[in-house]
């Protein structure tokens, strides 16, 4: 699968499933710095702790395409780890991230896209995320069904993934995730990407001498972590090799 062709799939359903994205000893190193992570309580903060989840956000499994979802002027709004305990009542209801949101023609817009990268299996039983495939086109206003299960929501797909696997969803598309009824913990990264004009929800300040070294060397890094580029609007933000950005005279 190529970018564009994720791309389409995602367009079409609203999100796509990104099979074996982290693989062997990438897959292993990320394990085990989520694992001490998550024994020192720092899952909140995963950027401070090492360079793999830094290298995350610029990841060729996955940049290239929220890139091509997003658009040239890709930025971070956040990056986090997180725990679901086993046997637990831990799921989210069915929900739409962005239906609060006034002023834009959700049906037709990519104002955000959440990243999902999983550090173990999560299995049928698990606290599974799960979408309702095309509901990203929906009309604006569109009611959620009054359900009393998770399972009860027509039309529903389950992702039930790997260790490694990683799930694109637009923010405007229904999703829920389901209790956890497994023995296993389920362990994830989530990671949102927005433009280069939107507020980011952490603070490049926050980040330690040695993370912003990381990202101050380069043009996109800096562009991904929203440190300001003198001479430059955020609206006017792009990759490299992106057509450069041109200013449209309108008007008379
Ligand atoms: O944890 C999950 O699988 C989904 C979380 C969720 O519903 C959300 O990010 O809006």
């Amino acid at each position: 699968m190529n970018p564009q062709q994720a791309k389409d799939i995602y367009d079409a359903q609203g999100y796509v499933h990104i099979e074996k994205a982290l693989r062997g000893d990438e897959l292993k190193r990320i394990q085990t710095a989520f694992y001490k992570a998550e024994e020192n309580s720092t899952l909140k903060d995963l950027l401070n702790q090492d360079d793999c989840f830094v290298n995350l956000v610029d990841h060729p499994a996955w940049l290239p395409i929220a890139r091509a979802i997003v658009g040239d002027d890709v930025q971070l709004r956040y990056l986090r780890g997180g725990v679901i305990k086993p046997q637990s009542d831990s799921g989210s209801g069915w929900h739409c991230d962005l239906s609060g949101l006034r002023g834009i023609y959700l049906p037709d817009s990519i104002i955000m896209t959440k990243l999902f990268v999983y550090i173990d299996e999560v299995p049928e039983d698990g606290a599974c995320i799960a979408f309702v495939p095309g509901s990203h086109r929906y009309e604006l206003g569109h009611p959620l069904p009054d359900i009393e299960s998770h399972e009860a929501m027509p039309h529903h797909v389950k992702m039930v993934v790997q260790a490694g696997d990683a799930v694109l969803m637009n923010g405007y598309t229904w999703h829920a995730r389901f209790h956890n009824r497994s023995d296993q913990p389920r362990k994830v990264i989530e990671s949102s990407y927005i433009h280069a004009w939107m507020k980011t929800q952490f603070e490049f300040a926050a980040l330690s001498p040695h993370v912003q070294e990381q990202i101050l060397s380069s043009h996109n890094r800096r562009q991904l972590f929203g440190v300001p580029e003198p001479g430059q609007t955020d609206w006017q933000r792009r990759l490299e090799n992106s057509a450069p950005h041109q200013p449209v005279e309108v008007g008379i």
